[in-house]
């Protein structure tokens, strides 16, 4: 069983981000620029834009972090994100999900400008995506693929069994997974799936992003599997100071003697996720034309 270490594979693309972005500096480009707009206190999206802005100094982009309590209103948010679009500093921008129930988030998605749309959550970018087309790619899809690209995990005619279809994860990554050139044959499941744990144990590869804790345990899980597991649910612990520790989806003592591949929780996924975002950001500042 060889670990897939997100954390370290992260490190190594912002490196190559930041030498990127350098060199845009000499030829005398301007720095790239990711604004994001983070809305209440949630204590997972509080960690996750904290972690993007300080990947941000990592690559050597500007950051600017806009702070809404839960009450805004929706007028307030579409009209931060008009004054987003407008601004020509800003290269990319994303508002943090989930946002409170008063605001509707696909108002608010299909506000922001597609093309500095670096979530690649707009339907243009999504619908470009489905097509094969060049757009921004959703940052954990993307950062999912890399990982198996960087560790020759072989993807061709491979049993792929996505767990979850929500549009950030389980459907984007199934569309990119049997895409042309990954060429894996997908399987999505999800809470009206029957026979669940049989058409897991035909898998070579799971990815689990249903968001519930432990579900893929070892009897899922064919010997020599590849197991991604998206899953970062927080569950109370009392052997940390925070009070919490985070769980993936998968069952990670049991089914990681099983596996050939497994990403681990914290440190897998994750890291990755905000990788991608960097990414986007440069080509947004790179002003890449997809049309
Ligand atoms: N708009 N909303 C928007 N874009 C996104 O791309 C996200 N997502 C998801 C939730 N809402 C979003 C994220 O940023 C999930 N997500 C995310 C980002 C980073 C990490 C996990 C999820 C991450 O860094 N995880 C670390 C542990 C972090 C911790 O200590 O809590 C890891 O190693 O898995």
């Amino acid at each position: 069983m060889e670990l897939i270490d997100g954390k370290k594979i992260a490190d190594t693309i912002k490196q190559e981000i930041a030498a990127e972005v350098a060199k845009m500096i000499n030829q005398g480009k301007k720095q790239p620029h990711l604004a994001a707009i983070l809305v209440g206190h949630d204590g997972g999206s509080e960690t996750y834009v904290a972690h993007k802005v300080k990947a941000c100094e990592q690559c050597g982009f500007k950051s600017t972090l806009i702070r809404y309590e839960d009450d805004v209103t929706e007028i307030e948010l579409l009209n931060a994100i008009s004054k987003l679009n407008n601004d020509n500093d800003v290269d990319g921008f994303i508002v943090q999900l989930p946002l409170p129930k008063h605001i509707s988030e696909q108002k608010i998605i299909e506000a922001i400008d597609y093309r500095k749309d670096v979530d690649g959550f707009h339907p243009i970018n999504v619908g470009r995506m489905s097509i094969g087309l060049p757009c921004f790619l959703s940052a954990t899809p993307a950062g999912i693929i890399e990982l198996l690209k960087r560790y020759n995990i072989s993807t061709k005619g491979a049993n792929c069994v996505v767990m979850g279809r929500s549009n950030i994860v389980g459907k984007p990554v199934a569309t990119l997974m049997m895409q042309k050139g990954i060429d894996a044959t997908v399987t999505v499941c999800h809470s009206a799936t029957k026979n669940i744990k049989e058409i897991c144990r035909n898998a070579d590869i799971i990815i689990a992003a249903l968001g519930s804790p432990g579900f893929v345990t070892e009897d899922m899980v064919k010997a020599g599997a590849v197991i991604i597991d998206v899953g970062t649910t927080r569950v109370a612990s009392t052997l940390t100071k925070s009070g919490f520790k985070l769980r993936g989806d998968v069952d990670f003592e049991n089914v990681a003697p099983k596996c050939s591949f497994i990403t681990p929780v914290p440190g897998g996924v994750g890291p990755m996720t905000i990788v991608s975002l960097m990414r986007n950001t440069l080509i947004a500042a790179q002003k890449v034309n997809f049309d």
